[in-house]
């Protein structure tokens, strides 16, 4: 057998060799992926619900009176060099005129399931990025979908006609060019970099675009004269081994656009969690705990929706000088609950011991998740609860997340709403551009 069928066999495309490859003397198939990111795509959704924000400059964020961030900028914010993780103060001394809107989470991510679905219908081999982007393995699709470049446009028409709104495509030999392919596709644009426009398409970027390629490894690339990436086609292997140890190899290969990592349909969300960050830094435990208490509910309510349960429960804790720890605690069962989070919770908060130290942020994750239904059968002690629970998100649902409140949050204490100013209440949606450590969570 050709060994670019026997390759072709193990990964199970069944095309035939017809679609085999020998590349660099190995023998690789000529893959096909699709990486799809949705523009703007918080204040995207809003303007497409309210057509009085259209064309005009929108920031999805915290608000800009206190310590708010910016989450999405529209394309029209952008011009005013307004993006993502900005202060809404900066944004609005930027541009005055910018319309701010509090986040729809919810909305944000049924539009994301949406998707998702979407992009299922021309592969199953979807890797599920963030909540607007992901990877799809097309090689196999080809025959029944047309070429690769086809499937794109049909994706975006399809998110354009059934959606209302605007993706990005790329589309590459690999995961690490069809990222950086879509994102030279922006806005509401399809590139499609074919292996013999690799080197040319990978010469002009600047070196902080190679996965892995973080701010103090691009100061060391620049110091050694390597601006684009380009200048690092030029440079031997040798060299750069002597320079970055192993990683220099990867370097090395990933300057020339070869990456061999596979969509892997199976890493989906990996955990769950929320934060708050206080408009006053804190030590006041009544109040980190109601405000524990409520993210634990959060995280409780997501997990249900989503049919998940997780074992390990996190918590994260930012100082006032900025410090951040995160301790965790992992549980013989795995829950959904509110009450068996919080309780986790508030039990790591008191090993923490603040020492009178305040504190400036608090987030609670649930991770390390198996699946809904066999647990539940496992957890039946916890059923009734559980059934309380998921009757509230019912609830909740239907008349908004203030519908049902405790009677009393925490050891007698309320939480107290003025003291503090959410800012980015769900923090596990995207999975920041971290595509460089391949972790989803
Ligand atoms: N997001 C966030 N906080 C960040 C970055 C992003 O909450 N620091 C949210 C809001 C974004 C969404 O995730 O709308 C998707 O992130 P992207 O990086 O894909 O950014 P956009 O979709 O907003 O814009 P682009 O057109 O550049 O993809
Ligand atoms: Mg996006």
């Amino acid at each position: 057998m050709h060994r670019a069928q026997q390759v072709l066999g193990q990964r199970g495309c069944g095309r035939g060799a017809d679609t085999g490859k020998l590349v660099g003397g190995a023998a690789e198939v000529e893959r096909k992926i699709i990486h799809v990111d949705m523009d703007a795509f918080f204040a995207a959704i809003e303007q497409r619900d309210d057509p009085s924000l259209r064309s005009k400059p929108v920031v999805v964020g915290g608000d800009p009176d206190s310590r708010g961030v910016v989450a999405a900028a529209s394309y029209e914010a952008r011009a005013y060099g307004i993006h993502s993780a900005m202060p809404s103060s900066q944004a609005r001394r930027r541009c005055p005129q910018v319309v701010f809107v509090r986040p729809n989470h919810e909305t944000y991510r049924e539009v994301s399931t949406q998707v998702m679905a979407l992009l299922r219908e021309y592969t199953p081999v979807i890797e599920p990025l963030s909540v607007d982007e992901a990877f799809l393995d097309v090689t196999s699709s080809v025959g029944l979908f047309g070429s690769a470049r086809r499937i794109g446009e049909q994706i975006r028409g399809r998110i354009r006609e059934t959606l209302q709104l605007t993706a990005s495509v790329g589309i590459a030999p690999n995961k690490f060019l069809a990222k950086l392919a879509s994102e030279g596709a922006k806005p509401d644009g399809l590139l499609e970099v074919k292996p013999e426009e690799v080197l040319t398409f990978l010469a002009a970027l600047p070196v902080e675009r190679i996965w892995g390629v973080g701010e103090t490894r691009a100061a060391k690339l620049r110091r050694l004269g390597f601006t684009t990436i380009g200048q690092l086609q030029q440079c031997p292997a040798e060299e750069l081994v002597a320079q970055f140890g192993k990683q220099g190899e990867e370097l090395y290969k990933l300057a020339r656009g070869f990456d061999e990592s596979a969509v892997q349909p199976g890493r989906e969300r990996k955990s769950v969690s929320h934060e708050e960050t206080f408009a006053e830094d804190t030590n006041d435990m009544v109040f980190l705990g109601a405000i524990l208490l409520q993210l634990s509910e959060q995280v409780g309510r997501r997990l249900r929706a989503q049919e998940l349960k997780g074992c390990t429960i996190t918590l994260k804790l930012r100082y006032a000088d900025f410090r951040t720890i995160t301790r965790s605690k992992t549980l013989p069962q795995p829950t959904d609950s509110d009450k068996q989070i919080y309780e986790s919770a508030r039990a790591l908060l008191a090993a923490v011991g603040l020492g009178g130290r305040k504190v400036r942020l608090l987030g609670v994750g649930v991770s390390n998740f198996d699946v809904g239904e066999q647990l539940r059968l496992l957890a039946e002690d916890s059923a009734e609860a559980s059934a309380v629970e998921r009757a509230v998100d019912e609830v909740r649902e239907r008349f908004g997340p203030q519908s049902v409140r405790r009677a009393r949050l925490v050891d007698g204490g309320t939480a107290e709403e003025g003291r503090r100013q959410r800012v980015e209440p769900d923090s596990d949606g995207p999975q920041r551009k971290a595509v460089q450590d391949g972790n989803n969570q």
